[in-house]
């Protein structure tokens, strides 16, 4: 399953990054992709991952999740 999740805040490589990172701990994340100009973060998931899980990495990373849906 994959899901992609828009994100507000992010405005260079280290942003890219630290959102990459915050996403790859979470345990049934399998693979994440980050786009710099979509401001989207493309998961792919091995197991359930609550939407609100991934809401709360990407916040606690310091950015804004706008939406997420499944694609
Ligand atoms: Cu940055």
């Amino acid at each position: 399953m994959k899901k992609q999740i828009n994100i507000e805040g992010m405005n260079c490589g280290h942003c890219v990054k630290h959102v990459e990172e915050a996403l790859k701990e979470i345990s049934g994340v399998a693979n994440v992709e980050v786009s710099l100009e979509g401001k989207y973060a493309t998961v792919e998931l091995s197991g359930d991952v609550e939407d609100s899980k991934l809401k709360e990495a990407v916040e606690e990373a310091g950015y804004d999740v706008i939406g997420i849906k499944s694609i």
